[in-house]
């Protein structure tokens, strides 16, 4: 067994993929069920594409389904993404669909990966990058060990045409427009309470670009847009993701 070789393989193919992801299409910040089916769709078409995660396990919210029952809940619309991305699903009423949340959030992450779509975890977005002409042009990133340890080290750019804010309840990328941008930039309004249907349908309609080269999805367009959260109702999140790659690559055309 030779340890010098394994440790070259490991690093030299990671390295090889990091530096090919420098300068991106898209970078999607959160790897939770909106990132994820972004990831996909922007793959998918030929977008260089990469998501970068800040925790070891890419899911985000999903994995626990609702209180930790491991099983989600879709809508007809949402079964239809579900069914392409060949997660499997049952109905349980009427126009309601069950999924199981392990299976879906492996199977999702197999497809992106799949379709092209560069996933590095570990990884935090810490800032962005912005120029004088007022438009992101990519995110700053660490090591998630260095912002867990509080570590004084600085982070890297990933220049990115445009970005993705997947990063859920925290609407992170967002909030570090509101605060360092200013000038009225964004105004987050944050998130209201539980009401499903309400926070549904918005999380489709928020999904938008908020800044010029950014465009916000999942439940971080809710809590930027001041929308309801839905709980354990996943359709909205997936479409969420699709309509944020279409955004993008409505851009691109
Ligand atoms: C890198 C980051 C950073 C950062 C955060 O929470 P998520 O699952 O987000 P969505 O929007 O895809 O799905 C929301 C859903 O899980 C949910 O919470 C629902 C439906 N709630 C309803 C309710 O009523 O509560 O995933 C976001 C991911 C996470 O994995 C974070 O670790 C990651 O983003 N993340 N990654 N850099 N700065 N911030």
């Amino acid at each position: 067994m030779d340890e010098v070789l394994i440790s070259k393989a490991i690093t030299e193919s990671y390295m090889k993929d990091f530096i090919d992801s420098m300068v991106l299409d898209a970078a999607v910040v959160g790897g939770g069920p909106a990132g994820l089916v972004a990831a996909y769709h922007l793959a998918k078409e030929g977008v260089k594409v990469a998501l970068f995660e800040r925790k070891l396990s890419i899911g985000g919210g999903m994995w626990g389904g609702g209180m930790m029952f491991n099983r989600i809940v879709v809508q007809e619309a949402g079964k239809e993404i579900l069914d392409e991305l060949d997660v499997g699903c049952r109905m349980y009423e009427d126009g309601y669909y069950i999924a199981d949340a392990i299976e879906a959030v492996s199977t999702m992450t197999s497809r992106a990966v799949k379709a092209g779509a560069r996933i590095f975890n570990l990884i935090s977005v810490e800032d962005i990058v912005i120029r004088d002409d007022d438009r992101i042009h990519g995110i700053v990133i660490n090591w998630s060990a260095v912002e867990l340890s509080k570590l004084h080290v600085d982070p890297m750019t990933v220049i990115a045409n445009t970005v993705i804010d997947a990063t859920g309840h925290a609407a992170e990328v967002a909030r570090i427009v509101e605060r360092k941008v200013g000038r009225g930039a964004i105004a987050v309004k944050g998130e209201q309470s539980m009401w499903a249907e309400v926070g549904e349908a918005s999380v489709v309609e928020n999904t938008r670009e908020i800044y010029p080269g950014l465009i916000v999805a999942g439940m971080a367009a809710n809590a930027v847009l001041g929308s309801p959260r839905m709980g354990p109702v996943f359709g909205g999140m997936l479409l969420s993701g699709k309509k944020a790659a279409e955004v993008v690559l409505a851009r691109r055309a």
